[in-house]
This record gives C-alpha cells, structure tokens and sequence, in this order.
C-alpha cells in the first residue's frame, strides 16, 4: 500500500530556498512537520536534478516523509524517488504510470483550464489543485481560483486533493474547509528565514483546524 500525508506539502524551489538551500530547507522543514517533500527545479538538467535528489533522499531517510519528482521520470527513477508529480502540460498520467510502475506515489496538477485533463484515479494518486491565489512562484501559473472553485474541482474527483498556490498559514482553515486533505507551499516555507518554525507554525495551524 502506498502511504502518503498530504497534510503540509512542501514543494521546493531551488531560487527560495537561498541561502540555506534545498537539502538543510528540507531538513529544517520536516523537524518542524512537514509530510511530503517535492523537488521542483524547472532549469536542472537531468544529471543536475538526480544529483539533488540523491541528496534530498539521504535527509529524508528515516523520517517517513516521501520525496516526489517534479516532471522528470527518468530522474525520479534513476534517485529511485517515492514519487513523481506532473501538470497538465507534461507526459500524461497513464503513460508516467507506464514507465514508473505501480510503486510511485503518481501526482497531477489539476486547475481549470479549459483543456485541463480529468484525473484519471487508476493511475493518479492524488491531485494538486490551484492555483487557489496569484502567486509570484510560478510566474506561468493559470488565473488564481478562489475557496469557491477549490471546492468545485476538488469535488470532481475521488482523489485525495493538496491546495497550492499563494498559501499562508491563515488560509488553511479555507483550504480544508474545501475539502483538501492539506496544503502544499513554497514560499511560506523556503523564503522564510527560519523554515523549521514556519513548518511548525502551518503545522500547527493544521492541526487546530482539524480540532
Ligand atoms: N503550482 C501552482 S501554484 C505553484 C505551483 C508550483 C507555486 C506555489 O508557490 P507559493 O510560493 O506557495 O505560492
Ligand atoms: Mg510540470
């Protein structure tokens, strides 16, 4: 059984996560309670990404936090990654489920383009859905959708969802509300001076609002 807890995504930007840097951002983020870890870096090449995620994979051993890939199947299998995540721009779902095979924990990115492609749930484990507000993040981003239509796309599929985009600890309560199993997050973590205390505190935020 793949096992997996949405509940604080933190997703990696190579350009945030100065000057800590990826790995120690990662270390510090899962003591303060991150759940999943996904490399996201858009100009590595793919030596360059397996290097990272190699590194990434020996900080989170042990700790029971999954490392997901962005994009790069053939990295996530050479890193021998937990997981792999892909938008709606990149290989289909059905074709990553093909070349990495059932083990991986399979993420698509789901917002409401008119062309967007339906989560399909026998090769797709959990959705990404936003983003829920503009984001300087990802400059390419689709228009920002609002609590509202969170709800709405989350409600179209079985899947377990994660809100991203623009999200900061006092948007949590809203993003569950929506029905999200959590949150994924760059800059409320990796541009944060102290990532360990600005993990606790989203965590913490969870937390209450599950209460
Ligand atoms: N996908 C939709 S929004 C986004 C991604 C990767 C970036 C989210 O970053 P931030 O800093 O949490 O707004
Ligand atoms: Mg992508």
């Amino acid at each position: 059984m793949k096992q997996f807890d949405l509940s604080l995504y933190l997703v990696l930007d190579p350009d945030l996560c100065e000057p800590l840097g990826m790995v120690e951002t990662t270390r510090l983020a899962v003591r303060g309670g991150v759940t999943m870890v996904q490399l996201r870096d858009k100009k590595a090449t793919t030596a360059h990404m397996v290097e990272t995620g190699m590194a990434l994979k020996a900080a989170l051993a042990g700790t029971g936090v999954p490392l997901i890939i962005n994009d790069n199947v053939e990295a996530a299998i050479a890193i021998g990654a937990d997981g792999i995540h892909v938008g709606q721009e990149d290989m289909s779902a059905d074709e990553v489920r093909a070349r990495v095979g059932n083990e991986m924990i399979l993420g698509l990115s789901v917002d409401r383009g008119e062309h967007a492609r339906p989560a399909d749930p026998h090769h797709v484990d959990y959705v990404g859905v936003g983003p829920v507000f503009p984001t300087n993040t990802k400059l390419d981003h689709s228009p920002a959708i609002g609590f509202d239509e969170l709800a709405k796309l989350i409600g179209m599929s079985p899947l377990p969802a994660v809100a991203i985009g623009g999200i900061k600890a006092e948007h949590i309560g809203e993003c569950l509300n929506a029905g999200a199993k959590g949150v994924a997050v760059v800059s409320a973590i990796c541009g944060q001076p102290d990532p360990e205390e600005a993990a606790r505190h989203l965590a913490q935020m969870i937390r209450e609002v599950r209460r």
